[in-house]
C-alpha cells in the first residue's frame, strides 16, 4: 500500500466490551461473532469462566460500538445426548453465519475427545436449536458461505495436522449436516507473518469482485506466537478459488489490551459486519481478554488482495 494510513481504523473507544460489562462472573470477553439483525448488532462473545472453561454470552447494540450484555449466558455446554459428551470442556469462538433467512452458529465444542465443530441455528437470538456435530476432532474455525454453490452449502475450516502447517480447507454439504469433498485451498507461507498457521476468521461476505474473507495468521517468535489478521478474496461462483490473498497483514496487536492480557499479542476475529456505505466493521478479541472494533473500506481490502497477492498454496 502506498498510503501510511492504517487499513483498519481502530475505534477510539476500544476496548468496546470487557468483563466489567458482564453481569455474571467471567475472566475474559473475546472472540465474538457479530451480525446486524433488524437494525441491531448482535454480538455472541466468548468468556472464560473462573474454572478456565468457556461459555458464550450475548450483547446488543444500536450503533455497533456500544454494547449491553444480556444478564444470562446465551450458550453453555449442553447436558443432553451427544452434545453433552462433546461440549464437556466448553464452547468457544462462535461464528454467526447468515444463511437462507436463518443464522447458523458454528462453534468449537471442546471435550476429552478433542475439539470439533458444532452447528446450531437461531432466527431471533432468543431460542436456539442444536443441529449436529459437523466435524470430527481436531478441527476448528468454521465459517459457512451465505449461499449455495451448485446446490451445495460451502464452508471454510481448519483441521489440525502435524505434517503440514495448519491451513484453510473447503468442504461442501447438501444439507449442512453431512460434509465432504474437502480440500485445502490456502496455506501459510514460510517465513511470512502467518507462517505458523492460518485459520478462517469472520464469515465471508460478498462484494462485486468476490467473497471477502478476513482470516487469522500466526507467527512464532522467541516471545511466543503473534496473532494477526489477513484478507483473501474468493471467486463469486467458485469459493474454492482464491483469486487473491494479501501478502501483508491488515491488523496486528498494538494497543495495550492487544499486546498484554490472558494470551499476549493476539488479535483474533470471528465476525465482521459489512455496511451499506462501503465500509466493514471488523470485530476482534484483544489478547483473549477484551473485545475491540475497527472500520475498513471494503474496496481497500479487495484492492490489497489483488495488488499484493501471493499464491494461496
Ligand atoms: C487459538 C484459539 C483462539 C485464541 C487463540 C489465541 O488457538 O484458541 O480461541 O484466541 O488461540 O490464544
Amino acid at each position: 500500500m502506498k498510503s501510511k494510513a492504517p487499513l483498519v481504523r481502530r475505534y477510539e473507544g476500544n476496548p468496546i466490551l470487557t468483563r466489567d460489562d458482564v453481569p455474571y462472573p467471567v475472566a475474559t470477553v473475546h472472540n465474538a461473532g457479530v451480525i446486524k439483525h433488524n437494525d441491531r448488532y448482535i454480538m455472541l462473545f466468548r468468556s472464560h469462566l473462573h474454572n478456565g472453561r468457556s461459555v458464550i454470552g450475548r450483547a446488543e447494540s444500536t450503533d455497533g460500538f456500544s454494547f449491553s450484555v444480556h444478564p444470562e449466558p446465551f450458550l453453555v455446554p449442553s447436558h443432553d445426548g451427544i452434545f453433552a459428551e462433546y461440549e464437556e470442556f466448553g464452547v468457544e469462538d462462535l461464528r454467526i453465519n447468515p444463511v437462507e433467512g436463518a443464522y447458523l452458529l458454528t462453534y468449537s465444542a471442546y471435550s476429552r475427545h478433542g475439539v470439533r465443530i458444532a452447528l446450531a441455528r437461531t432466527k431471533d437470538f432468543k431460542s436456539i436449536e442444536r443441529v449436529a456435530l459437523v466435524s470430527q476432532a481436531d478441527l476448528r474455525n468454521t465459517v459457512i458461505f451465505p449461499q449455495k454453490f451448485q446446490g451445495r452449502y460451502a464452508r471454510l475450516d481448519r483441521p489440525h495436522s502435524e505434517i503440514s502447517p495448519w491451513s484453510i480447507w473447503i468442504s461442501y454439504s447438501p444439507d449442512l449436516v453431512h460434509w465432504g469433498d474437502s480440500r485445502v485451498i490456502m496455506k501459510p507461507v514460510p517465513y511470512h507473518w502467518d507462517e505458523m498457521k492460518i485459520g478462517p476468521g469472520a464469515p465471508p461476505f460478498k462484494n462485486d469482485k468476490g467473497w471477502l474473507h478476513i482470516y487469522h495468521g500466526v507467527f512464532g517468535t522467541m516471545a511466543g506466537a503473534v496473532y494477526r489478521l489477513g484478507v483473501a478474496l474468493h471467486d463469486l461462483e467458485d469459493p474454492s478459488e482464491v483469486i487473491g490473498v494479501s501478502d501483508q497483514w491488515i491488523l496486528q496487536p498494538e494497543d495495550p489490551w492487544e499486546v498484554s492480557g490472558y494470551v499476549p499479542n493476539v488479535v483474533f476475529t470471528c465476525g465482521a459486519v459489512p455496511e451499506n456505505d462501503g465500509t466493514v466493521k471488523i470485530y476482534w478479541g484483544g489478547a483473549d481478554t477484551v473485545m475491540c472494533v475497527g472500520t475498513a473500506v471494503i474496496d481497500d481490502l479487495v484492492e490489497l488482495c489483488l495488488s499484493v497477492s501471493r499464491p494461496p498454496l
